[in-house]
């Protein structure tokens, strides 16, 4: 028995601070025919995809700031690529920065990812829970990551959701470096991880992980899909965008930890796989079978460990 699923990995190369959200529909359109013509049913866009990635700069300007927000999803902008998806009977999944108003009245703005079905409806949108960079301006980069000063963390963490034949889950960017994201849906039996991705080459904290950029990358989703007998799909927007490099290398990765398919640009490409997703149960009900081999009183314990465990004073 296998459950297949063509799944596409539609990387962005960059976007430019005045292009508009025509221009980047346009593009995330010519994807979408792509993936149509190749017969893919869910395709995956990354982090941030609609706009440049603003958290470079410190903008002053509150109109501006909110410029690069999307106050409905779907939006006159995006409603062709909502209708064209349908159209197609393709699912996908996008990334956007969400300005929400609660039922308070207090807005919140959120890192967000939508996932859409086949047929048009919304599965559900997730919040980016890891916020990365800093709150402030720092002087001594040679660029801002500000993610910290324009995003909330999401409230509810990593949920799993039934859709495409199987359980889906999505995490955005600096999730994929936390174990705990993947966990989280694993002990919810995901089979499917959806992650896009914005990451700069020059990481300023500490420069010498440059060239390791890559490298760690694909370490922490191909570990991340291993560890919990599941599916992880990485999309970039890469190449150099406002004059900042992005990695790109979206992979498409099985349970097993392999790539199964990775772009080799760091432009608009698209990247195809045929996933089955029965085959999760090749490590779900071995290696790492949880509810055999993973012991909760052992993590309870281990939980509580502080530190490291020294012998008794002499
Ligand atoms: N970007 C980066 C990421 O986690 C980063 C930030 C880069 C953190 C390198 C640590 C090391 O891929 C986003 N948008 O999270």
């Amino acid at each position: 028995m296998s459950r297949n699923l063509k799944l596409g990995a539609a990387q962005l190369g960059p976007i430019a601070r005045e292009d508009t959200r025509k221009d980047v529909v346009e593009r995330l359109l010519n994807l979408l025919a792509e993936a149509g013509d190749r017969g893919v049913e869910l395709l995956v866009y990354p982090e941030l995809a609609l706009t440049t990635f603003f958290p470079r700069w410190y903008l002053e300007d509150e109109e501006e700031m909110l410029s690069f927000f999307e106050k409905e999803m779907p939006s006159d902008d995006t409603q062709p690529l909502f209708d064209e998806a349908a159209r197609l009977g393709i699912g996908f999944c996008l990334g956007y920065a969400e300005l929400h108003t609660d039922s308070d009245g207090v807005t919140h703005r959120y890192n967000t990812q939508m996932l859409v079905e086949r047929d048009g409806s919304v599965v559900a949108k997730f919040r980016k829970v890891h916020i990365p960079g800093h709150a402030e301006v720092q002087g001594w980069r040679p660029f801002q990551h500000l993610e910290r000063y324009y995003f909330e963390p999401g409230p509810d963490g990593f949920g799993v959701w039934r859709a495409f034949g199987g359980i889906m889950g999505m995490a955005i960017c600096n999730d994929r470096r936390w174990s705990e994201t993947y966990r989280v849906m694993g002990l919810q039996g995901v089979e499917l991880i959806m992650i896009g991705y914005n990451t700069p080459s020059f990481y300023a904290p500490d420069p010498q992980q440059n060239a390791l950029q890559n490298f760690h990358n694909h370490v922490v989703m191909q570990a991340g899909a291993y560890q919990n007998g599941c599916w992880v799909v990485g999309v970039a927007k890469g190449g150099i965008e406002e004059g900042i490099d992005h990695i790109a290398q979206s992979v498409i990765i099985a349970p097993s930890g392999q790539i199964v398919a990775q772009t080799i640009t760091t432009g608009d490409e698209l990247v195809v796989a045929n996933i089955d997703l029965d085959f999760c149960s090749f490590y779900k009900d071995t290696v790492f079978k949880f509810d055999l081999y993973r012991v909760p009183e052992h993590y309870r314990l281990i939980s509580q460990t502080r530190g490291v465990i020294l012998p008794p004073e002499e």
